[in-house]
């Protein structure tokens, strides 16, 4: 196969975001953009070179075309060897899984996770090192640096490898072994949990409404939950990936996942509601009547994961990033494990799991997932939520009322606003910086400011540092609000103000959230003031 060294010039916006490069499909397809980006993994990460690569995506539009020129490229510098998804897919986290496995020395996840897709979408890469994490800032930053002056890249000329076809292929001397996207994170999912208990759950007439959202975890779903676990098939709902996700927009929020909302809250909801996003990484997690916002979620996990098979010798500490409420701290105090508080980012947890120091983490933005892969995972979250259900008998809300009585409850939500002109967002983290060192002591309704500054965090395990991750305000174990820039957007700038209530007394355990929440939104109005700033009369989306 002939290689060609193509000519090229720099595009400056080559920047990673809080997990990976997202555009607009439309600036992906620009000639020379992908080739480029790629390019600079490959400069940088020479560890590639004789060695195994992953690669799989969401299956969004755009997908196959960028595969194949990832296999035409890394053929082109010296990879020994792809593994690639059957048809281009492959989860985040099965991905993760793979490269775990396949001892791969990186691996490339084509998705720009929950935003939507199609030709008008958005499209994404991230890439992964050995051992399956995502790359950290040090190593994006030095991608980035490489995309601003790259000069040419490396390709085969005239490549198409048949990716619906299972088994080994060879392109030149490089080896490409198309695999199943399935198998290998089912075999996973059954060393961590008890497949029989959750199978004669089902067979007492329990039941679980999963809803795949047109996006990637339907063949999963399917496979685990129907094949092997023996929930009725309508158990899976909106199964078949699309390249558009079906026109929706697969973020499991209350917003984005209605049908499911709507049938959990219904006469006939079952016992359990799950949801996932694009890439298969985020989970929503629901009962009969019941949201878990994603940080309780995460704490009644550390709760009763001990249960569960592959978690039988116990936590051996937990994580959750810095805007996540402080639900898990409680349990984690309770119990006496470590309890971690880092940057948004799954990558900040990696060097966390990779020294032992954590098992369980998990995030505000629907994440949540153990040591058993280096990403967060939708479906693994659905499974350990069934097992817990099956292994106590309990349901959700009972699981969830005994936990707020013997923890306490924070209320907890999420503003966003959407698509602000940069400068206008960066006006609003600004003026309230400026603010930050005269609002310590000061009191609002029935709250005192403790603290008020701007979130840094020192790695424990390799000391790096990462500054500027978000305002804090706190108010004592009581309450806090935080305000950051999204790094995941593809247009404008989204501000996210994130609010969190603590209550213990017994007859303030089951309020509304948005009723619980209220006096605070009230204060950070008046502290925040970004309805003034931005014009804004209220949140984009509130989840
Ligand atoms: C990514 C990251 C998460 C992060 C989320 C939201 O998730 O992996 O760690 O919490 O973005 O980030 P931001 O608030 O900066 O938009 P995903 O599921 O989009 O890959």
């Amino acid at each position: 196969m002939p290689v060609r060294e193509i000519a090229t010039k720099p595009f400056s916006d080559q920047k990673s975001g809080t997990a990976g490069l997202r555009k607009k499909v439309a600036v992906f397809q620009q000639p020379h953009y992908l080739e480029n980006f790629l390019q600079s993994i490959f400069d940088v990460e020479t560890s590639l070179r004789g060695k195994t690569l992953v690669m799989g995506g969401d299956g969004r539009y755009h997908n196959r075309t960028a595969i194949q020129t990832a296999i035409a490229m890394a053929a082109a510098n010296g990879v020994a060897k792809v593994i690639v998804g059957q048809g281009g897919i492959l989860s985040t986290p099965a991905s993760s899984h793979m490269i775990r496995i396949s001892g791969a020395a990186g691996g490339l996840v084509f998705t720009a996770s929950h935003n939507p897709a199609g030709e008008d979408g958005d499209f994404g890469l991230k890439f992964n090192i050995a051992g399956g994490g995502q790359a950290s800032e040090t190593l994006t930053n030095r991608i980035y640096e490489a995309s601003k002056s790259i000069s040419r890249y490396r390709i085969e000329e005239n490549v198409w490898v048949d990716l619906d076809r299972r088994g080994s292929q060879k392109l030149g001397d490089m080896d490409i072994e198309v695999v199943d996207c399935v198998d290998d994170y089912a075999a996973l999912m059954q060393t961590l949990f008890d497949f029989d208990r959750i199978r004669d759950w089902f067979k007492k007439g329990h039941s679980l409404a999963f809803d795949a959202m047109h996006a990637v975890t339907g063949p999963y779903a399917q496979r685990i939950f129907v094949d092997l676990l023996g929930a009725p098939q309508k158990s899976v709902m909106n199964a078949s990936p699309l390249e558009d996700f079906g026109g929706g927009h697969p973020d499991p929020n209350l917003i984005y996942a209605k049908p499911l909302v709507d049938l959990m809250y219904s006469d006939h909801a079952p016992d359990l509601g799950g949801a996932s996003d694009g890439d298969g990484d985020r989970n929503m997690i629901l009962g009969r009547g019941i949201f878990i916002s994603p940080g309780d979620s995460l704490a009644m996990l550390a709760a009763h994961l001990d249960k569960l098979p592959g978690y039988k010798k116990g936590l051996a500490g937990v994580a959750r990033s810095m805007p996540t409420c402080r639900a898990l701290d409680m349990v984690a105090k309770g119990r006496g494990l470590a309890c971690y508080e880092t940057p948004t980012g799954w990558k900040f947890f990696a060097n966390l799991l990779d020294s032992g120091r954590i098992t369980l983490c998990g995030e505000e933005s629907f994440g949540t997932s153990s040591n058993h892969v280096r990403e967060k995972d939708g479906v693994w979250a659905v499974l350990a939520w069934l097992n817990v259900l099956a292994e106590t008998g309990l349901s959700m809300q009972q699981i969830a009322d005994a936990h707020w009585k013997q923890y306490g409850r924070h209320y907890y939500a999420r503003h966003d606003y959407d698509e602000l002109p940069t400068a206008v967002a960066n006006q609003v983290m600004e003026t309230l910086i400026a603010s930050l060192p005269r609002l310590a002591g000061q009191k609002f309704g029935e709250w005192t400011v403790s603290q008020a500054d701007e979130f840094g965090y020192e790695d424990p395990v390799d000391g790096s540092v990462a500054k500027s991750q978000g305002i804090r305000i706190v108010f004592g174990e009581a309450a806090r609000l935080i305000l950051r820039l999204s790094g995941t957007g593809t247009k404008g700038a989204t501000l996210r103000l994130y609010l969190e209530r603590y209550e213990t007394a017994a007859e303030k355990l089951g309020y509304k959230t948005g009723e619980a929440l209220a006096p605070l939104a009230a204060i950070a109005d008046q502290l925040i003031r970004i309805g003034e700033i931005t014009g804004r009369k209220a949140p984009d989306v509130v989840t």
